[in-house]
């Protein structure tokens, strides 16, 4: 089977790139393993000083591939998407803000979904000025997940957390940098550079200091990250099981505006 992530380690920085381009990185069981693969590689080896996430091609990460989902709700032996988040997303993102080393997501272009919300989970997010952001949960009639719900709102504000997570208005880097999403805003061809210069200096940094610092910014605004996961996963449970989100599933497959009902 082809790799979802290509891993390359230079000096203390290990950077991981999400390579199902054709997809725009949409992400499927295959990744989130080898996602989480990676990271256990990250936590283990004192070698690994800063993680880099990034994304092959035109995409960071177009979020949960909604082909195999499609095709994973017509299987009657499947698991709830309660558990499909608690075995997958929800493990990655406790692992990303529980790794006491720094995260920075270079973000090379569009994030959606829960591709989103995993550039959310990183401490630093860097943009590349042709990347763009949607929330996307709401075109498919669910509720924003793998940490998103208290990510946005903690980073943008509430009022502005609700705009984008109701509407899944695309923006752009500019207005992602403005909200306070991204950290930093690079031209395209440097995005490269900057991260890796970043992440360079972030690795050379008394590592153990900084991941001390990551614990007590958890401990302050995500005390309860383990519970607030679940309550999400609990949601959208609630969610995936209505027509809508059923319909916009569909819709998206079919290439075609959906047409939700409320119900
Ligand atoms: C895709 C995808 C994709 C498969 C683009 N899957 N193929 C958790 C738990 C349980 C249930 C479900 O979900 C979740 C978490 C989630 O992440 S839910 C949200 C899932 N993501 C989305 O809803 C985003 C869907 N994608 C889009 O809205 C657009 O593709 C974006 C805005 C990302 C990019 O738009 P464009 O730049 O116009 O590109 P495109 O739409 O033309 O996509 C290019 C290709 O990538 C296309 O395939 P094709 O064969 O026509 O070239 C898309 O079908 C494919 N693709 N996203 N998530």
């Amino acid at each position: 089977m082809a790799q979802t992530l290509l891993l390359a380690q230079d000096g203390g920085v290990l950077t991981i790139t999400f390579n199902r381009p054709e997809v725009l990185n949409a992400l499927n069981d295959q990744v989130i393993k080898e996602l989480g693969e990676a990271l256990r590689r990250a936590e283990c080896d004192a070698a690994i000083r800063c993680l880099v996430l990034t994304g092959g091609g035109r995409a960071f990460s177009a979020g949960q591939d909604l082909s195999s989902f499609a095709m994973r709700e017509q299987n009657p032996d499947r698991v709830s998407i309660r558990e499909h988040l608690r075995d997958g997303y929800n493990r990655i993102v406790t692992r990303m803000r529980g790794l006491e080393k720094p995260i920075v997501a270079g973000i090379n272009g569009v994030a959606a979904g829960v591709g989103l919300s995993l550039a959310l989970a990183a401490d630093i997010r860097v943009a590349a000025e042709n990347a763009s952001f949607t929330t996307g949960f709401s075109k498919i009639g669910l509720v924003p997940d793998g940490g998103m719900s208290f990510m946005l709102p903690l980073l943008v504000g509430i009022g502005r957390a609700a705009e984008l997570a109701f509407t899944s208005d695309r923006i752009d880097a500019a207005e992602a940098h403005r909200l306070g999403l991204v950290n930093r805003v690079v031209p395209a061809e440097e995005l490269g550079a900057a991260t890796a210069a970043l992440a360079g200096q972030l690795a050379t940094m008394p590592t153990r200091a900084l991941g001390l610092t990551k614990r007590a910014f958890n401990r302050t605004i995500l005390a309860d990250l383990d519970a607030w996961l679940d309550y999400e996963a609990h949601l959208q449970e609630i969610a995936g099981r209505t027509d809508d989100h059923k319909e916009g599933v569909r819709a998206f497959i079919e290439k075609r505006q959906a047409t939700f009902t409320g119900k």
